[in-house]
């Protein structure tokens, strides 16, 4: 039985990997920071019904010596580094958290790999948002970055020691460049999930309006089901290798205000309102992405186009809120 430790198994993409690997038979270890909310922080995990398959470890990104302490106890084959301060908005405000969580957390993942002498392959969670200001209309693993939030070069920092660490010490380490993934389990925080909880509590009489900020960017959004499917056929290669990971579509986020209103029967110029409380001092305007490279060499592509994604998020916030109010 292979075993495998994932760093951010409590958010999006940490409870989707752990159960898809659930699912291919493995011992399945997260990594759990400490917190005053230990009760809630499965909750993802506990959606999907595999909280009480999930082995779970104290550590955290920033300490080392936690690391390290993991590593020599649990003994991964394959570890996935999904850990971050993952909010590209929050990152101006703790532009040095971000930078030790989101960039050294990283690195702090890598040394503890190498220093334990374990022959764990690495997977490296890299981001779209790395190409920033974007210098080709569609993005590929040759195209230069250009990060435009302290997340974004924290990502940087992440992405090139990944790729150093390879070169350096042969560690079979890959970088992900994953596009925007969503999915019901996504944070509140980020504008799909925002957008079809506002669309539930529209629908459900709880709220009017909804204050959203620059409409007319673009994202490559695909489901973050299928984007773990990627994750993990990158650590299966015989070599490691950095690839992007992309629907090859972008929509702007009025289109997917569309979408998502139209799905419960609501016109969303009815409803979205703009607040300049949400822009941000340097906006990503546009990401677009190519994933000739995954799809040729992992035979990757995805299952669940944008419509069928928007209305299941819609569906599941529906659920929620009608089950806080017991209808
Ligand atoms: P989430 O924000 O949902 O999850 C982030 C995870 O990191 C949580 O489990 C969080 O734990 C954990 N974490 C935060 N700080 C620390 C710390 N100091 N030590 C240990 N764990 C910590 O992110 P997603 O699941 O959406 O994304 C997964 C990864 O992929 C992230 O690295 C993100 O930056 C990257 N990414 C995401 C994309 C997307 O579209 N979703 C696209 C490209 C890259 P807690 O629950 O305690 O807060
Ligand atoms: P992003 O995701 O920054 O791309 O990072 P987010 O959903 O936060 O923003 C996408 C775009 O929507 C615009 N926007 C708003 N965003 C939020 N959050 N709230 C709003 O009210 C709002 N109105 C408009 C933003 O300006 C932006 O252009 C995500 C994260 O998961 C990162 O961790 C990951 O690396 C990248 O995707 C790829």
């Amino acid at each position: 039985m292979k075993t495998c430790l994932i760093t951010g198994v409590t958010g999006q993409d940490g409870a989707y990997l752990a159960q898809l690997l659930l699912q291919k038979g493995y011992r399945v270890v997260g990594l759990l920071r400490r917190s005053a909310s230990s009760d809630i922080v499965g909750e993802r995990m506990r959606w999907l019904g595999i909280l009480d398959d999930v082995e779970l470890i104290d550590g955290n990104l920033t300490d080392i010596s936690s690391l390290i302490r993991v590593m020599q106890n649990v003994q991964p084959d394959e570890v996935y580094n999904l850990g971050a301060q993952s909010f590209v908005a929050a990152s101006w405000n703790q532009p040095l958290l971000t930078g030790e969580v989101t960039g050294m957390g990283a690195v702090n993942v890598l040394e503890a790999a190498r220093i334990t002498g374990l022959k764990a392959r690495v997977y490296q969670a890299s981001s779209s948002e790395m190409f920033g200001l974007i210098q080709e209309p569609q993005q590929s693993e040759k195209t230069p970055f250009y990060p435009r939030s302290p997340y974004a070069a924290a990502k940087l920092y992440a992405h090139w020691m990944t790729v150093n660490y390879r070169e350096s010490f042969g560690m079979h380490a890959s970088s992900g460049i994953l596009f925007n993934h969503e999915s019901p389990l996504r944070g509140i925080e980020f504008v799909t999930r925002k957008v079809t909880d506002g669309v539930a509590r529209i629908k459900l009489g709880l709220a009017k309006e909804l204050p959203l900020g620059n409409l007319e960017a673009k994202r490559d959004w695909g489901h973050a089901r299928d984007y773990v499917r990627a994750m993990w056929l990158m650590l299966q290669q015989d070599t490691p290798d950095d690839y992007v990971i992309a629907t090859g579509r972008t929509t702007s986020i009025r289109e997917f205000c569309r979408i998502a209103f139209a799905h419960a029967g609501l016109n969303y110029e009815d409803h979205v309102v703009t607040n300049p409380k949400f822009l941000r001092p340097a906006e990503v305007d546009v990401l677009h992405g190519d994933a000739t490279k995954a799809r040729q060499r992992l035979g990757w592509q995805p299952e669940t186009s944008l419509e069928d994604m928007a209305a299941e998020m819609v569906e599941a916030d529906l659920a929620r809120h009608r089950a806080r109010l017991g209808k």
